[in-house]
């Protein structure tokens, strides 16, 4: 089991209950375990003209290798409506794989940790809720990270 830390975001057809969905299923995942929720925030998209979106991390523990998760968290986004249509589109359901154990993936389909992780105080704050003194594979740790990107235009629920 490798500790897996997922980020949710929807922005269409009621956020909340999208990753009150999209948490049930994670917790339905074969060879894994969902270890914790953080609190759900409520943010500007980063592409204006968009709803605004809410977000939250889950920590999971999952046997399944990376690229057999990935397939599963987007066979969850399907599930929930998910369209792919122009990059960084509004979504019903978007399912990040932000950290996977101490891996550093750079593959086509994934990259690990997440590139956008150090911008996205909408990742970074609820992440904290869960590893306050999280310590990066790549020798970053969370609090520095934390202390670049302010808590500015993030409500939690
Ligand atoms: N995701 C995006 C683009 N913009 N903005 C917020 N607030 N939250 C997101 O999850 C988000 C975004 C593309 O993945
Ligand atoms: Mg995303
Ligand atoms: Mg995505």
């Amino acid at each position: 089991m490798e500790r897996v830390y997922i980020g949710l975001g929807s922005n269409l057809a009621d956020p909340a209950e999208q990753l009150r969905n999209a948490l049930t299923a994670l917790a339905q995942l074969s060879h894994s375990e969902l270890a914790g929720v953080s609190s759900f925030y409520v943010s500007d998209s980063l592409l204006p003209g968009q709803p605004r979106y809410t977000n939250a991390v889950a920590a999971l523990d999952s046997a399944l290798e990376p690229l057999a998760l990935l397939d599963a968290l987007q066979a969850i986004e399907l599930d929930q409506g998910r369209e792919r249509h122009e990059r960084w589109g509004p979504r019903t359901l978007d399912l990040d794989i932000i950290l996977f154990g101490d891996r550093v993936i750079d593959e086509p389909r994934l990259k690990v940790p997440h590139y956008h992780l150090h911008a996205r105080p909408f990742v970074l704050y609820p992440l904290a809720e869960l590893v306050p003194n999280l310590q990066l594979a790549d020798g970053r740790s969370l609090n520095q990270l934390l202390a670049e990107c302010p808590f500015v235009g993030l409500e939690r629920l």
